[in-house]
C-alpha cells in the first residue's frame, strides 16, 4: 500500500514526508526542489504493540510501517508537461491513496503560486490537472481502439468516462488497465497556521507542519495542548496516519515470537495464509494451521502462554481472516 502527498509547490509536502519518515528530503522555497519523488516508509504508532511488549518484555520490538511517496508539486498544466508534469503524473497513478495537502498558513517568505491565500482554489488547480491527465489517457485508449469491433464494450465505457470528465466530474466507473486519477482514494490534508490564525479552507485533516517541526522535543501533553490552542486535529501525525490507515482499510495483526514482538499491516479481508506470507514466504508455503488470539484475551491473561492455558486461543486454517488486533502463532513445515 502505498499513500502519495500530492499539492502544489511550497505547501510543505516534503517537510511533511520528513517529519513522517525522518528520511531527510530536500526542502526549499522553490517550486521544483523535488524533481524525482521521495520514498519512505513510515512507522505506525501503535499503543497495543507497546502494551504487548510491556508484557512479553521481547528485548525487540517492531512497528507496522506504510510506504509514503513525496510527490513533487504540481502546477497548472502540468498535465501538458508543465515543470515536469507528466513525470508527477506517474508517480501518482502508483500510489492507492493521495493526501493532497494544501497551504493554509501565511509567510511573506514563502514563495506561493498565487499571492493570497486561496485553498479552495488551489484544490481546484490541482484536481483539474489529475482530471485532465485522465481525460488525456482516455482519449487516447480511444483512439487506439476505436475502429475495433472487439472492443465495442469498452469503447462505450470509455466514452462514457470521457463524457463525465469532460465535464469536471470524477468518473463513477473503474477501468482496470487504466489507473485513473481522480477516482484514486483521497484525504485533504489542511497545513495550517501554528498559531491558530487561518480560518476557513476545505474541510480536511487539520496539521501544522511547522508547529510539529518546532515542537518535535516536546512531550506529547504539551503538543496536545498547543495543536488544541491552534484548532487542530489534536493527535497530530499519529491522526494522519490512522486516518490513511482508515481510508485504505488496513489493519494490524502481531506476533511474537522468541526476542521480537512485532505488528504487521494487511488489508482487511486478508486470509491468515496470506498474511504468513507476509512474515516469510516459507510459512506460507509450509502453512499448516495458525493459533489466533485476540489483543483483549491477550491483555486478559496477561501473556500468550497464560491465554493458551484459560483456552483464549483458537486453532485456525488458512482461510481464517484476520482481524484487527489478532495475535498469531503460525505453524508451519519448514
Ligand atoms: N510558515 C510555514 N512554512 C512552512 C510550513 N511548511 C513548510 N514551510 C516552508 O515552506 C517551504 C517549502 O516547503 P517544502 O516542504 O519544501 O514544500 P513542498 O514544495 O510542498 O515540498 C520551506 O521553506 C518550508 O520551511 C508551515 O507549516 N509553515
Ligand atoms: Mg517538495
Amino acid at each position: 500500500m502505498k499513500i502519495g502527498i500530492v499539492g502544489l509547490p511550497n505547501v510543505g509536502k516534503s517537510s511533511l514526508f520528513n517529519l513522517l519518515t525522518n528520511a531527510g528530503a530536500q526542502v526549499a522555497n522553490f517550486p521544483f526542489t523535488t524533481i524525482d519523488r521521495n520514498v519512505g516508509m513510515v512507522s505506525i504508532q501503535d499503543p497495543r504493540l507497546d502494551h504487548i511488549v510491556g508484557i512479553t518484555k521481547s528485548p525487540k520490538m517492531r512497528y507496522a510501517s506504510i510506504e509514503f511517496l513525496d510527490i513533487a508539486g504540481l502546477i497548472k498544466d502540468a498535465h501538458k508537461g508543465e515543470g515536469l508534469g507528466n513525470q508527477f503524473l506517474s508517480h501518482i497513478r502508483d500510489v492507492d491513496c493521495i493526501v493532497h495537502l494544501l497551504r493554509c498558513f501565511e509567510a511573506p517568505d514563502v514563495a506561493h503560486t498565487s499571492s493570497q491565500l486561496s485553498p479552495n482554489d488551489d484544490y481546484s488547480v490541482v484536481r483539474t490537472e489529475l482530471l485532465l491527465a485522465d481525460l488525456e489517457i482516455v482519449e487516447r485508449r480511444i483512439e487506439k481502439i476505436k475502429k475495433s469491433a472487439e472492443f465495442r464494450e469498452e469503447l462505450q465505457k470509455l466514452n462514457r468516462m470521457k463524457e463525465e470528465l469532460g465535464q469536471g466530474k470524477t468518473p463513477g466507473e473503474t477501468h482496470k488497465d487504466i489507473p485513473l486519477l481522480t477516482t484514486k482514494k483521497e484525504i485533504v490534508v489542511l497545513n495550517m497556521d501554528d498559531e491558530g490564525k487561518f480560518a476557513g479552507g476545505p474541510d480536511g485533516f487539520k496539521v501544522s507542519v511547522k508547529l510539529e517541526e518546532e515542537t518535535a522535543e516536546f512531550t506529547e501533553e504539551e503538543k496536545v495542548e498547543l495543536r488544541e490552542d491552534a484548532g487542530l486535529d489534536t493527535r497530530g501525525l499519529d491522526g494522519l496516519v490512522r486516518l490513511c490507515m482508515e481510508e485504505l482499510s488496513i489493519i494490524l495483526f502481531y506476533t511474537i515470537k522468541g526476542e521480537e514482538a512485532r505488528a504487521w499491516s494487511v488489508a482487511g479481508g486478508t486470509k491468515v495464509l496470506d498474511a504468513a506470507g507476509k512474515i516469510h514466504t516459507d510459512m506460507q508455503k509450509g502453512f499448516i494451521k495458525a493459533e489466533v488470539l485476540a489483543y483483549d484475551d491477550f491483555i486478559k491473561a496477561g501473556g500468550f502462554g497464560e491465554a493458551q492455558n484459560l483456552g483464549y486461543t483458537k486453532i485456525e486454517g488458512k482461510e481464517y481472516i484476520v482481524r484487527d488486533g489478532d495475535i498469531i502463532l503460525i505453524k508451519f513445515r519448514g
